[in-house]
């Protein structure tokens, strides 16, 4: 079985907008009521897929949810027309995109079945993020219905658990067995802790990980109050190599001194909080980047352009390169619709270690596809998005023809109401 690294982005969806929805994500309280381009974000995406295919990666589609999401308001007694102003923008909310939230996974070497698990996050915390996850279980089940996967319904309320974004796994090689960190919040000032231990917990236990070499790791207090709601806006993990920024853990060295003793060929890369402070580094996302392995077995970074654009990250990035690091290259693309509501290159991306020739077709990509994709982005989506727009139920309507479109294009209509 030819176990490899496939990358399953979200498409940005049609009702994609700046709310304001989510406290403690400083990019999406900043840019509140600005007007989106739901088109060039999602053609954006399109075209960081196709620098991931260009690469030599597998790449790999979610799905945007049904949106408004009207089942999700009937159970709460109203409808899109009646809603609230708030309910209306928690109903529409495009944050499905952000497929590094969708799940946790586990790949085969790592489980007591020797099969590939899956556990769909509940993403409690936010409500606009809370009722993802019955489309996103409806998708894993059918992307990986194959027997060597499990796919598990979400942990239950109150635990909170924001998948993959707090979980890395490291491995002398993608295809042996690794060892698994879950990265959890306590405090984090004026910010919700998203990600609780309790859940990340019951996530090991349902996947029948080695106790042994599980590890649960305190995210830092200071790293949430400055703005890392998620672990993967400070840290990033992929085969042997750790990358992240000093003030990521609430006790690097401990969390260093087991990763060693469970990993000794583990190459750490920490970034200096003197060479790039804490908020350049959540500013500009420069962990927020998908760390992968190239064919020839160098490893790359895929960074957003908002890096590039920051001095004191750019600066030790050429200097690491150039150096004997273990990152040989920087890919950089750019995801600004999605980079304004604090979602960059790994947050819309689903990594799965499998053998692509056991997920269902349908949910992989070539440039045949990406093209076809596009089209109906091109033809569909709405160009712009303002915030009032919202109320408008010709907008609506146009999202719920895009989505439809979509389905249709990629035979995928099985999933037009879940
Ligand atoms: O959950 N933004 C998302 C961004 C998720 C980024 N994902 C990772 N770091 N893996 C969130 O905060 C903003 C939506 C709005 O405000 O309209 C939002 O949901």
């Amino acid at each position: 079985m030819a176990v490899r690294e496939i990358n399953f982005d979200g498409i940005v969806g049609p009702s994609h907008n700046y709310a304001g929805l989510s406290h403690g994500n400083l990019a999406a309280t900043r840019n509140a009521g600005a007007v989106s381009h739901p088109r060039a974000a999602a053609l954006q995406g399109i075209d960081k897929m196709r620098a991931n295919l260009a690469l030599g990666l597998a790449q790999g589609i979610l799905l945007p949810h049904p949106r408004p999401d009207r089942r999700w308001l009937s159970a709460l007694a109203t409808d899109y027309a009646t809603a609230p102003a708030h309910l209306k923008a928690q109903a529409l909310s495009a944050s499905a995109m952000w497929a590094a939230n969708a799940a946790t996974v586990s790949p085969a070497p790592d489980t007591a079945d020797g099969r590939c698990h899956l556990s769909v996050a509940n993403l409690v915390t936010m409500a606009h993020r809370s009722h993802e996850w019955p489309a996103t279980l409806a998708q894993l089940r059918l992307a990986f219905a194959h027997e060597g996967f499990a796919v598990h319904p979400p942990v239950p309320a109150p635990f909170g658990d924001e998948g993959a974004a707090n979980h890395m796994r490291l491995s002398a090689a993608h295809d042996r067995p690794g060892v698994e960190v879950f990265v959890y919040g306590v405090g984090g000032g004026p910010f919700p802790a998203r990600q609780h231990r309790e859940a990340s917990a019951a996530v090991a236990r349902a996947h029948g990980l080695d106790p042994t070499r599980t590890l649960f790791v305190q995210q830092s207090d200071a790293a949430i109050a400055a703005g890392a709601f998620h672990n993967d806006v400070v840290a990033v993990a992929n085969e042997r190599v750790l990358f992240c920024h000093e003030q990521a853990f609430a006790d690097a060295p401990g969390f260093y001194a087991e990763l060693r003793r469970l990993l000794p060929e583990v190459e750490i890369v920490e970034v200096p909080a003197a060479r790039v402070p804490l908020e350049d580094a959540i500013a500009s996302y420069l962990f927020n980047a998908q760390l992968v392995t190239l064919p020839d077995g160098a490893q790359a970074l895929v960074l957003p352009e908002e890096a590039r654009a920051t001095p004191s990250v750019w600066n030790w990035l050429q200097e690491h390169v150039a150096g004997n690091g273990p990152i040989r290259r920087l890919e950089v693309v750019d995801v600004r619709e999605s980079m304004a509501n604090g979602g960059g290159p790994a947050c819309l991306r689903l990594r799965v270690v499998a053998d692509p020739a056991t997920v269902d077709p349908r949910f992989l990509v070539d440039e045949a596809k990406l093209d076809r994709i596009a089209e109906v982005i091109r033809t569909h989506w709405p160009e712009t998005i303002a915030h009032d727009a919202i109320a408008d139920p010709g907008l609506i309507e146009q999202i719920e023809i895009a989505r439809a479109s979509l389905l249709e294009a990629l035979e995928l209509v099985e999933l037009t109401y879940s």
